[in-house]
């Protein structure tokens, strides 16, 4: 008896195992939440966050499956940097976005420097779809089958493709990629198209509905929400984007948040972060068909940000000594508070009844 006071104390002394994102995520009805990582980013502290399920479900190589990577020189094709975070997404039982089959940027010099005929042109894009998607056909729980086509005003951005084929490139890589890999949804993949404007607007008129006109396969949209401390699209503006978006019968998923800080980092700065990060996930939680949120890396040091966008950093949710980032907890309150209020179909019990 006399033991029974200290040891009900001691437990009670025992801080609850915090839940983590992947797992909170979940639990709110959504498919996983993830980050994209890198070849050689693969050790130590950095991969036993990454490999911890309940953190992370979902794995994006960051380069590794890219054009440059893949095909080289035009026919030589090349998976090994791609399989790294494929095989690792695969050993963890963790969901693989496939990133991405065409794109105007990290293309294979090859691609800008032939002179192509629509015919000749047509065989490459088909052939590098194809034996890219069959590759990993299987592994990819969706592909970004297209990368960044659009211009900030919502016109055709014009890289090769678009200046040999027309916009009719875009059915070509839809089309080799559904027949490639029947599994895995199809995505567009973009950036600032996470408000109302001219450049959402073209994504579904331009990408969406003219696939859709001609029976062409497309299964999402990738909001990347590469956002700015401060200045971030209001969480009002993110729904009714993700929103327009599934309107049109597809899956939405951010695909590559960051938000990143003008330095230092105060704390101010750093609630604001929190508060934007919030806002980002909070509009995935209130869109059914918001399948899921993938960060653009989870470690400060691994951010891209730094190298493009001088005087801005701290984008993620870990600093560079592994202690999380305010906004680590703003995320996770975002997720927790629209636990059970938004789901796949499935009844749960909801505070809001
Ligand atoms: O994270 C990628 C970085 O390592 C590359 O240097 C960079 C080159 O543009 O691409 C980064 O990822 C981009 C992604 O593929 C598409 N959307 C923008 C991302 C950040 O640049």
């Amino acid at each position: 008896m006399r033991f029974q006071l200290p040891l009900i104390a001691a437990i009670a002394a025992v801080p609850l195992a915090s839940a983590q994102l992947n797992e909170l995520a979940k639990k709110a009805g959504k498919l996983y939440f993830g980050t994209a990582t890198d070849n050689m980013e693969l050790n130590g502290t950095y991969l036993k966050i990454l490999d911890d399920t309940k953190e992370f479900g979902q794995l994006t190589p960051a380069n590794g499956m890219k054009w440059f990577a893949v095909e080289p020189e035009q026919g030589v094709f090349n998976y090994s940097d791609g399989s790294v975070v494929a095989n690792l997404a695969t050993k963890n039982k963790q969901k693989l976005r496939c990133h991405n089959l065409v794109w105007h940027s990290q293309l294979a010099p090859w691609v800008d420097a032939t002179t192509w005929t629509k015919k000749t042109l047509t065989a490459a894009l088909i052939n590098h779809v194809t034996h890219e998607a069959r590759h990993w056909a299987g592994q990819c729980y969706a592909w970004d089958v297209l990368n960044e086509a659009l211009n900030d005003d919502g016109t055709y951005r014009n890289d090769t493709f678009l200046s040999v084929l027309g916009p009719d490139y875009i059915k070509i890589a839809f089309r080799a990629a559904a027949a490639a890999d029947p599994h895995a949804k199809l995505y567009y993949n973009d950036y600032n198209i996470e408000s109302p404007g001219n450049k959402s607007t073209s994504v579904r008129e331009n990408i969406v509905k003219f696939l859709q006109d001609d029976g062409i396969r497309i299964d999402g949209v990738g909001l990347q929400s590469h956002f700015v401390t401060g200045s971030s699209p209001t969480i009002d503006q993110q729904i009714a984007t993700m929103q327009s978006y599934a309107d049109m019968n597809l899956d939405v998923a951010i695909t590559e948040l960051d938000v990143r800080n003008l330095l230092p980092s105060t704390a101010t700065v750093l609630a604001q972060q929190s508060k934007d990060y919030a806002n980002a996930v909070g509009a995935c939680m209130q869109v059914d068909r918001c399948v899921g949120i993938t960060v653009w890396d989870f470690y400060d040091p691994y951010s891209w940000v730094p190298g493009v966008f001088t005087g801005y950093g701290d984008a993620d949710l870990w600093f560079s000594n592994f202690t999380k980032h305010p906004a680590y907890y703003g995320v996770v309150g975002a997720l927790k508070n629209s636990t059970g209020k938004h789901h796949h179909g499935r009844a749960e019990l909801s505070w809001e009844a």
